[in-house]
C-alpha cells in the first residue's frame, strides 16, 4: 500500500489513472469481520484503487461549495468553468486566487447574480399577498398503474420507463386525473415539457413569462403586452412549471396513453388540436364501451397522437408526469424494468445557453460533477481533463440512475450512484471507459460487477423475493440526485404478495366489486375496488413534497438562499458572509425548503374521500423537509401561521417494509415522517360526513430544531403556509366502507398507553375483518426467524452481533462558521469501503449524531429494525473523537481512517431509555436518526434470491449472462423466469446514505459491500 501513499493532491488525474494501470496491487484479499468481536468500527476492505492517507485529510479535500483557495487544488478541479464577466457564469472561476464571497456572485462583477424572485408563492412578498393562491381547489392526482408486459420473459413482468421532459399534461387533465388549467380562463393548455401544479399568478401586475417560449404559445400565454414588451402572464392565470417526469414507453404508453388511444382510436377526422372547444368528455376504463367522438375533436392530443397512428408508440408517444404512475411488483414475479434516458441535453435546473437572470444551478464542486457543457463532446471522447480525481469521468448534466428504493435486489440493479448514464447523445460521449466498468477507487480486482451501460439505457431485473411493501423509485446519481429529484421523476412500486392475496385475476383492471360486508377486499392490493384508469379506490397513494418556485411557474431550485433571508430567530441564516466560503453559497445547497406543500405533483390540493376507511400510503420523497402530518377536521381553512390542531384519529398500518405487528394507535393524532420514509395509515372518515378535513403540518425545517410552520412569540415562521398539506372533502353518511365504522380504531383516552387494551379490541374485530391479521402475519414470521432472540439496548453490545459505531458530523468553515458539508464517519463517499458485513451475518448499526439535524439514514439492500435510541454525551465525545483541535475527524497518515471512539462510556441514561416509537416497530429502510443520540438498528445481510456462482453466470435480462443486444432483444440462456438466477449479493457494492437527498450527494454517502 506504500505506493499509494504517493498519491497526492498535486497529481493530476491523469497521472493518478496511470499509477493504477501500472501499479500490482491487485488481487488483496478483503478483510472481514470475524463474529463477536463487539465494537468493530474500522473493519477497512483494503481496496487497493482508494487513495488513504494524507490524502483523505480534510484539509487537502475540497468539499461542496468551497471555491480554490488554494492553488494546489486546481489540479483537482481543474474544470470549473471559466469566469467571463457578464455572461452569467456562476461557479467558482478556477482561479488560483484566493476565493471571496465575490467570486461566487457573477464573475468578480460584484454583482451578486440574481435568482427570481420568489414572489409567485412566498408570502412575504408584498405583491403576492394581493392574490392568494388558491388552496383546496384542485384534485389530487391518483399515479394509475404502469401495464406489464407478459410476454417477453414467460413468468416475468416487463416494462419500458423513460425519463423525460412532461408531456401528456393535457391529457391527463382530460381524463380527471390532474385540475385542467382551462377550467380557470380561456388559457392556452399546457405545453409538452410543463406541468401545472395548480399555481396561478398572483401579482396584480402580472408574471413574468418562461424563458424559451415560442410561436403562438407565447403569444397567447404572455400576453399583457401594456405592462412589458416581451409580454406577461396576466394576474390569475394559471402559471405553468417546467418539470420532468416518468412514462411507460412499452405496451402502448401504458394504461393512461393506451385508453387515450383507444378512445382517439375511434376517430378518424384530422383538423386542429383538441380541447379547442373545451375539455374532453370523460374518458372510460379501459373496461368500458369507447364513447363516440366529439365532432370537433380531431384525433389529435397536443401532438400526443398522430391522427391514423392511435395504435403504434415510440419515443414521445407516451404520458411522463411528475410523480410517476405506479408499477405493482408480484413477490415470486420478477420485474424486469427497462429504464430510458431521454432527457434532453440540459438539466432543468441548467439551461443552455444559460438565460441571464437564471444561471446555471449544478454545483460543479460537489462530487461527480462535471464543469461545463460542451457540445463538442457528442464525439464520444472524454478529454483527459473530464476525468474527476477518482479517475472516473464526470458526468453529464443529464445524467440518470434509477434507484429502487426498498428494494432487496442484486448489486448491478441497485442504482449505484457511479453508474449514471446519459440520453442518447451524452451517453455516447461519457461513456468510453477502458473496459466498460466504473473506473477506481469502485473498480475491484475481486470481481466487483460495477459496468456502467454504454448507452442511454439499462435493464434491472428485480427478483422480487421480499415481503409486501410500499417502496419507490428515484433518481441516485452521484451528486446530483438532489437536482433530479426535485426536478420531478420518482415513483411508486408497491410490492404485493400473492399468496396472501388469492389469484391475480383482473390485475390490472377495475376488479370485481367487493365481497359484501368484507372489509378485506378494499385493503386487499390485488382485489380493491379501482376507479377508472386503474386507479385504487379506497388505497390511496401520496407523494409528499415541497418545493419554491419562481413568479414563472418554475422550480427555484437555490430556493433564494443566494438571497439574504430575514432573520427569524429560529437559526435561520440572516445575511450572506463573505469570506473564502459564504456563509450560503448560492448553489451549494446544505438543505432545499421550499414554500409550497406539494401532494402528488399538485399544490395544496383537495381530495373528495367516502364517508368510510381508507388506506393511506405516503412516501416523504421531500429533499430535506420531515413533516409531523395529522389530520384536523375544522368548519373553516386553518390560518397561516396557526398551529393546527389534529383532532381525527387514525392507525400507521404498514411502514417502509411492510406491515407492523398491528395497527398503531397514533396517541397525538401527529406522527414525523422524514425523507425516503413511507407509512401507511388507516383512517376512519365515518364520523366526518359532510365535513372538510385539513392534513397538518408540525414540522420544523431543519427538523427538530429548525423554523416551524406556524408562528410562535418572536418567531414568525418563514413557512407560515405549511401548517397544512392538502383536504379531505368527505362526503355523505354511509358512503363507503362501513364496517368496523366506530370502535376499532377510536382511541379512548381511558385505556391509557396500554396497548393490551387495544390488541383486546383489534382481536375481538377479526370478525369484522376476518383476513387483516393475515396481513399481519407477515412482519410476525419474518421477524422471528431473523432475531430468535430480541435484540434490546442492554443486549447488543454483548458480542453475538457484530457492532458498527459510524458518525454523522456536519463540516464547518473554521472562518465564517458556515455549513461546508457533510460526511459520515469523517470521510468522504469515495474513500475506500469499510462498510463490508458478511452474506448472512447480523449487525447492529449504532449511528452517533453529532450534528443539530435529525438524518434519515438508509441502508440499501436490506431491512432493519430500530432497537432504540440513547442520548450521549455529544461534547464530551466530539472532544475524544477530535481532541483540542476543530473536529476534523479523517483519516491521517498511517492512521488510515482514524480512530473512532467507542460510544458506549458517553451514553447517557439508562439503556434502552429512548425506545423506538410505536412507528418504528416494523420493517424499516429510512430510519430518524435525532440529534444528540445514538440510534441503534439492527439488520441482517442477507439476499434471498437465488443466487448464480459469479456476476458473470447470471441468467437474468440485463446481467452478464442474459445480455441486451442492439436491436433489443435479450440473449438469454434461459428464458424461464422460474429458473433464473441473478448475481451474487457479493458481486457489487451497495450505499447507505442520509436520505436528505442535499445531504446525500454531499457526502453523506458510503459504500457498503456484503463479502462472502
Ligand atoms: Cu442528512
Amino acid at each position: 500500500m506504500r505506493v499509494l501513499g504517493l498519491w497526492s493532491t498535486r497529481l493530476g488525474a491523469a497521472a493518478f489513472a496511470a499509477l493504477f494501470a501500472t501499479s500490482a496491487m491487485a488481487q488483496l484479499p478483503f478483510v472481514a469481520p470475524a463474529k463477536g468481536t463487539g465494537v468493530n468500527n474500522a473493519v477497512n476492505v483494503q481496496n487497493p484503487n482508494a487513495p488513504t492517507g494524507a490524502a483523505w485529510q480534510q484539509s487537502n479535500y475540497p468539499y461542496p461549495g468551497q471555491c480554490l483557495a488554494d492553488p494546489a487544488n486546481t489540479a483537482l478541479f481543474p474544470l470549473l468553468s471559466p469566469c467571463v464577466a457578464g455572461t452569467g457564469s456562476f461557479a467558482c472561476n478556477g482561479t488560483s486566487a484566493p476565493q471571496t464571497a465575490a467570486g461566487w456572485m457573477e464573475c468578480g462583477t460584484g454583482v451578486r447574480t440574481v435568482f427570481k424572485p420568489l414572489n409567485a408563492l412566498i408570502p412575504d412578498s408584498t405583491a403576492a399577498a394581493a392574490i392568494p393562491q388558491p388552496k383546496y381547489v384542485w384534485p389530487v392526482l391518483n399515479p394509475p398503474d404502469y401495464l406489464p408486459d407478459t410476454a417477453s420473459f414467460p413468468g416475468a413482468d416487463y416494462y419500458e420507463v423513460a425519463v423525460h421532459e412532461a408531456q401528456g399534461f393535457q391529457a391527463l387533465a382530460s381524463a380527471g386525473l390532474f385540475p385542467n388549467p382551462q377550467a380557470v380562463g380561456a388559457f392556452p393548455a399546457v405545453p409538452d415539457g410543463m406541468q401545472w401544479t395548480g399555481m396561478i399568478c398572483n401579482i396584480p401586475t402580472g408574471c413574468s413569462c418562461p424563458n424559451g417560449l415560442t410561436g403562438t404559445f407565447k403569444t397567447n400565454y404572455c400576453s399583457d403586452t401594456s405592462i412589458d414588451p416581451a409580454g406577461r402572464i396576466p394576474a390569475g392565470a394559471p402559471v405553468y412549471t417546467p418539470i420532468w417526469g416518468m412514462g411507460q414507453v412499452n405496451n402502448a404508453g401504458g394504461p393512461v396513453t393506451q385508453i387515450l388511444q383507444n378512445w382517439l382510436g375511434t376517430c378518424s377526422t384530422s383538423g386542429a388540436l383538441c380541447w379547442a372547444g373545451g375539455p374532453l368528455p370523460s374518458l372510460p376504463s379501459l373496461a368500458s364501451p369507447l364513447p363516440a367522438c366529439p365532432a370537433q375533436e380531431t384525433c389529435n392530443v397536443l401532438g400526443l397522437f398522430a391522427p391514423g397512428a392511435a395504435s403504434a408508440w415510440s419515443q414521445n408517444n407516451y404520458v411522463s408526469t411528475w410523480p410517476s404512475i405506479s408499477i405493482r411488483g408480484k413477490r415470486g414475479t420478477p420485474v424486469v424494468v427497462k429504464w430510458v434516458n431521454e432527457f434532453p441535453d440540459n438539466h432543468l435546473f441548467c439551461p443552455h445557453p444559460e438565460a441571464a437572470d437564471w444561471p446555471c444551478a449544478i454545483d460543479r464542486t460537489f462530487m461527480g460533477m462535471k464543469a461545463t457543457i460542451d457540445p463538442a463532446l457528442a464525439n464520444g471522447i472524454v478529454p483527459t481533463d473530464r476525468v474527476n480525481q477518482f479517475g472516473s469521468p464526470q458526468q453529464p448534466d443529464n445524467s440518470w440512475v434509477t434507484h429502487l428504493h426498498g428494494g432487496e435486489i442484486p448489486p448491478s440493479t441497485d442504482g449505484f450512484a457511479e453508474l449514471w448514464y446519459g440520453n442518447s447523445t451524452t451517453a455516447t460521449a461519457y461513456n468510453n471507459l477502458a473496459n466498460g466498468f466504473v473506473s477506481p477507487p469502485f473498480e475491484n480486482p475481486s470481481g466487483l460487477h460495477l459496468k456502467r451501460p454504454a448507452g442511454n439505457a439499462a435493464t434491472y431485473t428485480y427478483p422480487m423475493v421480499q415481503d409486501e411493501a410500499t417502496i419507490w423509485f428515484h433518481d441516485h446519481t452521484l451528486g446530483k440526485t438532489h437536482h433530479n429529484v426535485i426536478a420531478g421523476p420518482a415513483g411508486f412500486f408497491p410490492v404485493v404478495d400473492a399468496a396472501k392475496h388469492g389469484a391475480l385475476t383482473a390485475w390490472n383492471y377495475r376488479a370485481a366489486a367487493p365481497v359484501a360486508g368484507s372489509e378485506y377486499s378494499w385493503l386487499d392490493p390485488v382485489t380493491l375496488p379501482r376507479d377508472a384508469l386503474t386507479i385504487p379506490k379506497y388505497d390511496l397513494f401520496f407523494a409528499i413534497q415541497d418545493r419554491a418556485f419562481n413568479d414563472d411557474g418554475s422550480i427555484n431550485f437555490s430556493n433564494g438562499l443566494g438571497q439574504a433571508l430575514p432573520p427569524n430567530g429560529n437559526g435561520v441564516p440572516s445575511a450572506v458572509t463573505p469570506g473564502v466560503v459564504p456563509e450560503i453559497h448560492p448553489v451549494w445547497l446544505p438543505e432545499y425548503f421550499g414554500e409550497a406543500a406539494i401532494m402528488n405533483g399538485v399544490v395544496w390540493p383537495k381530495k373528495a374521500v367516502e364517508a368510510g376507511w381508507y388506506r393511506i400510503r405516503i412516501v416523504d420523497g421531500s429533499d430535506s423537509r420531515c413533516w409531523t402530518l395529522g389530520f384536523q377536521a375544522s368548519a373553516t381553512p386553518i390560518a397561516p401561521g396557526a398551529q393546527p390542531v389534529p383532532n381525527v384519529p387514525f392507525y400507521i398500518l404498514a411502514s417502509d417494509q411492510g406491515y407492523l405487528a398491528k395497527p398503531i394507535s397514533i396517541y397525538a393524532k401527529k406522527f414525523t415522517m422524514c425523507p425516503g420514509e413511507r407509512y401507511e395509515l388507516l383512517i376512519n372518515f365515518a364520523a366526518y360526513a359532510g365535513q372538510q378535513i385539513y392534513m397538518t403540518n408540525e414540522a420544523a425545517a431543519p427538523y427538530p430544531a429548525g423554523d416551524l410552520p406556524y408562528d410562535v412569540p418572536g418567531a414568525p415562521s418563514l413557512f407560515p403556509e405549511l401548517n397544512t398539506v392538502m383536504r379531505f372533502d368527505v362526503g355523505a353518511a354511509g358512503t363507503g366502507v362501513q364496517s368496523c365504522a366506530t370502535d376499532l380504531i377510536t382511541w379512548n383516552p381511558a385505556w391509557g398507553a396500554d396497548q393490551s387494551v387495544l390488541a383486546a379490541r383489534i382481536a375481538a374485530k377479526q370478525a369484522c375483518m376476518p383476513k387483516y391479521p393475515h396481513l399481519m402475519q407477515t412482519f410476525e414470521a419474518s421477524y422471528a426467524q431473523v432475531f430468535p432472540t430480541k435484540p434490546t439496548l442492554q443486549t447488543v453490545n454483548n458480542g453475538s452481533w457484530i457492532v458498527r459505531q459510524v458518525f454523522l458530523n456536519e463540516r464547518i468553515d473554521g472562518g465564517t462558521g458556515a455549513p461546508t458539508g457533510m460526511q459520515l464517519n469523517g470521510v468522504p463517499f469515495e474513500y475506500k469501503v469499510t462498510e463490508t458485513p458478511r452474506e448472512n451475518s447480523v449487525e447492529v448499526w449504532q449511528f452517533i449524531n453529532l450534528t443539530v439535524d435529525a438524518h434519515p439514514m438508509h441502508p440499501h439492500l436490506v431491512r432493519h429494525l430500530v432497537v432504540g435510541r440513547q442520548w450521549f454525551n455529544a461534547g464530551a465525545y466530539r472532544t475524544a473523537l477530535c481532541g483540542a483541535s476543530t473536529c476534523s475527524p479523517g483519516p491521517s497518515p498511517g492512521n488510515e481512517m482514524g480512530t473512532i471512539p467507542d460510544v458506549t462510556p458517553f451514553l447517557l441514561g439508562t439503556p434502552g431509555n429512548v425506545l423506538p416509537t410505536h412507528q418504528d416497530s416494523g420493517w424499516k429502510d429510512a430510519t430518524q436518526v435525532p440529534p444528540s443520540k445514538v440510534t441503534t438498528i439492527i439488520a441482517k445481510w442477507e439476499a434471498r434470491w437465488p443466487a448464480a456462482a459469479s456476476a458473470a453466470a447470471a441468467t437474468a435480462p440485463g446481467t452478464a449472462g442474459c445480455p441486451l443486444n442492439a436491436n433489443g432483444t435479450y440473449t438469454c440462456t434461459d428464458v424461464n423466469a422460474n429458473t433464473w438466477t441473478y448475481e451474487p449479493v457479493t458481486s457489487g457494492p451497495f450505499v447507505w446514505h442520509c436520505h436528505i437527498n442535499s445531504h446525500e450527494d454531499s457526502e453523506m454517502m458510503r459504500t457498503s459491500l456484503v463479502v462472502p
